[in-house]
């Protein structure tokens, strides 16, 4: 109690009034909070495909840990970095950490190693000196900058008290903490690059719904009535969606919204519910025939499309967001450089149908593969000057390179698809600016995905390593070859399982171009899979 007192007390003191300086770390503090806040017996997180994520209880200790490093971080680059409080498509129970660069991109992999090193410190000497290594190996001057974090969260329960214990470590190392409160994910990547920016001087940036509007206002010259009917996940970016939707209005676009906080959060809706089940979200069966409407996921960092077409739910994914992206920005790229190089990234997720129709309709349009993680997406799209990379279940933006970005109807753009990560409200308005070229209609047709299911499944996930992008297992031991023998009796047909980095599950990708085949390569592949761990399908 009088330590809470005390640190509420150097709270407020520290964020109104002082800087403190400090030449050599001091972990008093610190100890105190990782004391009180002991790693789970046998627990042991590791940086996954979008940070760390885990049942809300689990993650007192990697907060403190992560949180911690982060202020180094910043202390080493000597600006913002950020730290975000979620678990985006997980269930409400879980909760997890996003943690941000001062480009506002996700922290690289050097920082992911450190991250691993620390949340795996049995004792708090180990976590002592793992922290005074980093000091060491980057020459961090611990006392010449204070450290700034902006900290957000989206709208679960458990997200107070992870925010509590991250403003705390922050404090205890020296730092200083900025609450944006409850943010999408996307706001946070983009406050954190323009805090930066700011401080720089280089050109004053608007806050994150206003530069949205500003673009968009730029690039929609629609006069057509739209009604859009948009399914918020019950999530944060319900909050967002709502003062998005009154801009919008004055643009004759009307946007209903659904599932706004009314119920439990990525329950029975959102982005990956509708995506996996290839079913309506809750409240939504009754949408008109053709009626535009999407999905975001809990923390608003992707969105998928949907309609009921001859009364049937249809799907228009992150392969058909890419497609649409692709197909506005074809022409005006071939405008700007010969030599601007143009790159789609996919995962192994992405439908045969759509690399077919990306090589049959854009020829000089690079196609890459990277591994699942909207984090390798964006690495390999970093090496293009226009980088588009979606995940197929919506995750996902266009990158541009300084040499791209010249451009000005480029830079434009840029304001609306993130720079740093995916956006589900700066894609949706870019699909409604890319609608003014391609009709609804056109995009639900633009191909036909080939007949495919993801299922979840429940097993020892621990006992799979992958190679390949996640599309060949390289453990359990035999295993692939086993498959692949499988999977040779279905023609035209590709199979993956790997194992999740945000779920404790296993994904099972089957598409083949039979319909027919579809359902029995799954069982076929649960059969032998079974042969190595227990396996319940979901
Ligand atoms: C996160 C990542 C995505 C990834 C998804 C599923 O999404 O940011 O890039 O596709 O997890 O990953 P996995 O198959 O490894 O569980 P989100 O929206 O939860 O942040």
């Amino acid at each position: 109690m009088l330590t809470e007192k005390l640190i509420n007390l150097y709270d407020t003191t520290i964020i109104v009034k002082h800087t403190v300086y400090i030449s050599t770390m001091d972990f008093t503090r610190l100890a105190a909070l990782f004391h009180a806040y002991p790693m789970p017996i046998g627990y042991i997180p590791k940086y996954g495909t979008s940070g760390f994520r885990d049942h809300a209880k689990l993650l007192d200790a990697v907060v403190i840990r992560a949180s911690a490093m982060m202020v180094l971080r910043s202390k080493e680059i000597k600006n913002h970095c950020g730290i975000m409080v979620t678990a985006s498509h997980n269930p409400e129970n879980d909760n997890g950490l996003k943690l941000i660069d001062y480009t506002g991109d996700m922290i690289n992999e050097e920082f992911e190693h450190y991250a691993t090193q620390l949340a795996s410190c049995q004792s708090f000497e180990y976590v002592q000196s793992t922290l005074n290594n980093i000091i060491s190996e980057r020459n961090i001057d611990v006392g010449k900058y204070t450290g700034y974090i902006l900290i957000g969260q989206d709208t679960r329960a458990s997200g107070d008290h992870l925010i509590t214990l991250c403003k705390k470590t922050i404090l205890a190392m020296g730092g200083k903490y900025i609450s944006l409160g409850q943010v999408t994910t996307p706001e946070l990547h983009y406050s954190v690059a323009s805090s930066n920016f700011n401080m720089k001087s280089v050109y004053k940036k608007l806050p994150y719904i206003n530069n949205l509007m500003y673009a968009f206002r730029k690039l929609y010259h629609s006069n057509s009535y739209y009604e859009i009917n948009v399914d918020c996940a019950n999530g944060v970016g319900a909050l967002r969606m709502f003062e998005l939707a009154q801009h919008l209005y004055t643009y004759n676009i009307k946007v209903n919204l659904y599932n706004t906080n009314n119920g439990k959060l990525n329950d029975l809706c959102g982005a990956d519910y509708v995506e996996k089940t290839l079913d309506f979200p809750a409240n939504m069966h009754n949408v008109h025939e053709n009626a535009i409407c999407c999905s975001l996921d809990g923390d608003a960092d992707r969105i998928v499309f949907f309609s009921k077409n001859r009364n049937k739910f249809t799907l228009l994914n992150g392969d058909k967001i890419a497609c649409l992206i692709i197909k506005y920005l074809y022409n005006p790229f071939d405008n700007i450089e010969s030599e601007t190089s143009m790159c789609v990234v996919h995962t192994p997720y992405a439908n045969g149908a759509f690399t077919t129709y990306i090589k049959d309709m854009f020829p000089s349009v690079h196609i890459q593969c990277a591994e699942t993680g909207v984090k390798y997406l964006h690495r390999t799209a970093k090496q293009y000057d226009i980088g588009v990379y979606f995940e197929s279940n919506g995750h996902g933006s266009v990158h541009f390179s300084q040499q791209a970005l010249q451009n000005k109807a480029i830079s434009t753009i840029s304001n609306l698809l993130s720079q740093y990560t995916g956006d589900a409200l700066g894609d949706l308005l870019f699909v409604l600016v890319a609608l003014q070229q391609t009709s609804f209609l056109e995009w639900m047709y633009m191909y036909q995905d080939y007949p495919c299911k993801q299922v979840k499944l429940y097993g020892d996930k621990s006992l799979f390593a992958t190679t390949d992008f996640g599309r060949k297992l390289l453990q359990p031991e035999g295993l692939q070859d086993k498959l692949e023998k499988v999977i040779a009796n279905y023609s035209h047909s590709n199979c993956f399982v790997r194992p999740s980095g945000t779920e404790d599950l296993l994904r099972l990708y089957v598409e083949c171009k039979n319909v027919n085949h579809v359902e029995m390569l799954l069982t076929d592949t649960v059969t032998v899979l079974s042969s190595y761990t227990q396996i319940e399908v979901k």
